[in-house]
């Protein structure tokens, strides 16, 4: 907060010195914070993920930072159909226009935030039995939102999550009532309703072979059908220990043979043990049990961790930038620590440090890496 505070007091002194002296101003500007969305412009979008009270912008230390930060914005909850559509036909779109208002006015490009997941359903879906009305449902949700946003948001998670870890497609409610051919049909409904804004297949873990083998069979078969995918997110929710940096690499060469973009969507490095050891999935169902030994962080998180938070960091963004032709967004799953759904996931009250800003809002060493990199 004081240091927002003060970068801000410092933008503020330096664009006054400007007029009368341009060697104060350098100063300036380099004692202020530096912003990643700058010094990542050439290369790719930086984006984050926005709760509620970022969105409604009811702290403005926070606002200025994710101002100042981000070129780039994924609604963390809020455009899940469970919050949008939440009764057969009343939508709720007042967050969602909110959001793209709040990313019209900072040049902040909005990745909508899905389509068709499994998880976060409308109540309304539990009591529905039969395929004629998820067949409804499914139309009427995409067509509806998603022509209510086009062109307003730059892109949208068409469907999120539909493989298991072995590449086969998960048995959610839209396979079982709709059959295989659904994420087809949920893109071509998408492409119908929303012509100016880019398609994405969105998904955790698919950097992973097997898994990735199912994606790209998505990728494929959407494209036989002559319809428009324009782009792959790689979740990238891993372990600041474990960070699989070949499989990464391995999957921004095949998916971009594919011709789509390649996107981190949802990256935040855990700094905390996983009690399932390295089993990574972010399937909410899947959770562990509380103990003080996997809590270690709790008063501070030393320096030797902040350093491997850092290093995790430094690792996979050299990579994103080798492969800045391919790579066209990297989005933190938030803005600062106390933000993070790692800090109650896989194990509920946990204190995790998994993404650059700390509790105070403060850079940490690893967003000074990602600014090294680029010096
Ligand atoms: O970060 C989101 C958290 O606030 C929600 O409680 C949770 C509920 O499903 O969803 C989280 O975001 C998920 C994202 O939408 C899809 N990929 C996995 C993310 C982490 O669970």
């Amino acid at each position: 907060m004081k240091l927002l505070t003060s970068s801000l007091l410092l933008a503020v002194t330096g664009s006054l010195i400007i007029g009368c002296n341009a060697s104060k101003k350098t100063t300036s500007t380099t004692s202020s914070i530096p912003s990643l969305r700058d010094a990542y412009k050439k290369d790719f979008l930086i984006g984050t993920a926005l709760n509620n009270s970022q969105i409604e912008q009811r702290d403005s230390a926070a606002n200025s930072l994710i101002i100042h930060q981000f070129s780039a914005a994924t609604p963390e909850n809020i455009m899940k159909a469970q919050i949008i559509h939440p009764e057969w036909d009343r939508y709720n779109f007042d967050l969602a226009d909110k959001l793209v208002d709040f990313g019209k006015k900072n040049d902040i490009k909005i990745t909508a935030h899905t389509l068709i997941w499994h998880s976060q359903l409308p109540n309304f879906m539990r009591n529905i039995k039969s395929a004629d009305s998820v067949k409804m449902y499914f139309e009427n949700h995409i067509t509806t939102v998603a022509s209510r946003y086009d062109g307003k948001v730059y892109s949208w998670d068409v469907v999120n999550e539909a493989l298991n870890e072995d590449g086969t497609l998960r048995n959610s409610i839209f396979l079982q009532k709709l059959g295989p051919d659904y994420i087809v049909e949920a893109f071509r409904l998408a492409q119908k309703a929303a012509p100016n804004t880019k398609l994405y297949y969105n998904d955790y873990n698919i950097e992973q072979p097997k898994k990735r083998a199912g994606a790209i069979e998505i990728i494929k078969k959407i494209k036989a059908a002559g319809v428009r995918i324009d782009g792959v997110g790689i979740q990238g929710h891993w372990n600041m220990n474990d960070v699989p940096l070949d499989k990464v690499e391995e999957s921004i060469k095949e998916f971009s043979a594919l011709g789509v973009e390649v996107m981190f969507t949802e990256l935040d490095l855990s700094a905390l043990p996983n009690p399932r050891g390295r089993n990574n999935s972010a399937d909410i169902s899947n959770t562990a049990a509380y103990n003080e030994a996997i809590n270690p962080y709790t008063k501070e998180f030393p320096d030797s961790a902040q350093q491997k938070l850092a290093k995790g960091y430094e690792d996979l963004f050299k990579l994103f930038l080798k492969y800045k032709k391919n790579v066209s967004r990297v989005t933190f799953w938030g803005v600062d620590d106390a933000q993070s759904w790692l800090n109650d996931f896989p194990v509920r009250g946990r204190t995790n440090h998994a993404l650059l800003f700390d509790r105070k809002l403060q850079p940490k060493q690893a967003f000074y890496s990602l600014i090294n990199l680029k010096k």
